[in-house]
């Protein structure tokens, strides 16, 4: 039997992989590890602890915002703040991105982005929810104070991205452009373990991801390819399965897993989707990317866009390559 292979023993013996690799990131990464295992245990106990529910705060979004996003949030920024391998932080929760400004920090090199919950409208009824990361070489000189520039590159700039899934396990996957590789969180010894080494999307996929509860608002040529995955063909396996939990991370992790397509485009009353390109869009498209899959807004490569603000959302498509070809494919302008 092969000897396990824990998270921090991988994310060493990797370090070569990063472009200016000085320990710094590696030791970013387990700072996310730690985080996410300090997340993952208040969902574990989150019915016991009575910390369900939700605040009567809104999130920058406009969106009411549940206690464990809150505390999610929390547990990143201040683990993130204490071990200094950032100077700055931005949140899908937070208006503004966090600079930090201590003696740690001041020869940072990084900055991160992150979601610290995703799909929390899931929390209350037991239903897989994530946390997604991205993260930056900073463009401003090191030693300044960061920038809003540092967060506003496009995706193809990212060092490394990743996400925790606390589903049925605790599974994290991450890339630093080198592959795509998941750990499994094995409780009783409080250790990732590699589980799921070097990720690839499955040649043929067949699931079909989207909240068809909007379908009346996307554009024609989305509705052609939702028609197009629900008809007859025996030759390419259609008709395609529904799969769709509304929490981004599981639905992305399974379809990567299992071969399929996620869709969250523009729509009438959406001009721009759901998602936001900086805390959702760019680090799946990273991993997906290096998964051997492909992301797009319906036009051009997510990663390729160039964000304007924080917070600006982007339409979502993203799975097997020839998948997202296909609804490219309907998309396009007669
Ligand atoms: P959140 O980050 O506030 O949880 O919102 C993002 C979530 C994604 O996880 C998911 O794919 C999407 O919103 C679901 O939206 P909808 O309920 O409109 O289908
Ligand atoms: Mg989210």
């Amino acid at each position: 039997m092969q000897r396990p292979i824990t998270l921090g023993e991988f994310i060493v013996e990797n370090q070569k992989d990063f472009q200016y690799a000085k320990g710094e990131l590696t030791a970013l990464l387990s700072s996310i590890k730690l985080a996410g295992k300090m997340v993952n245990e208040k969902i574990n106990k989150a019915g016991l602890a009575a910390i369900l529910g939700k605040m009567d705060s809104q999130n920058v979004q406009g969106e009411t915002q549940a206690r464990l996003d809150i505390i999610a949030n929390d547990i990143f920024i201040s683990t993130l703040k204490n071990r200094g391998e950032i100077c700055a932080l931005a949140s899908e929760e937070l208006e503004e991105y966090v600079a930090f400004d201590e003696e740690i920090h001041r020869n940072a090199k990084y900055v991160i982005l992150i979601d610290p919950l995703d799909g929390s409208s899931n929390i209350d009824v037991d239903i897989t929810v994530g946390t997604i990361f991205s993260i930056y070489r900073r463009v401003s000189k090191i030693g300044e104070p960061p920038v809003k520039e540092d967060f506003l590159q496009p995706g193809i700039k990212q060092v490394a991205a990743g996400y925790l899934i606390y589903g049925t396990s605790t599974i994290l996957v991450y890339t630093t452009g080198n592959g795509v590789n998941g750990f499994t969180f094995d409780p009783g010894v409080g250790s990732f373990f590699l589980s799921h080494p070097q990720i690839r999307f499955p040649e043929k996929g067949r699931i079909y991801s989207v909240n068809e509860g909007n379908y009346i608002h996307f554009p024609e040529g989305v509705k052609k390819f939702i028609k197009w995955t629900q008809e007859f063909d025996e030759n390419d396996d259609r008709p395609f399965t529904s799969r769709y939990t509304g929490s981004l991370v599981a639905d992305i992790h399974r379809n990567m897993l299992m071969g399929g397509i996620y869709l969250y485009p523009q729509g009438t009353t959406a001009p721009n989707g759901k998602l936001r390109l900086l805390y959702e869009c760019n680090p799946i498209a990273f991993i997906t990317e290096q998964a051997g899959g492909k992301c797009s807004d319906g036009n051009q490569r997510i990663m390729e866009i160039v964000p304007r603000e924080l917070h600006e959302r982007a339409p979502f498509i993203c799975g097997n390559s020839y998948l997202v070809e296909k609804a490219e494919k309907f998309m396009e302008p007669c």
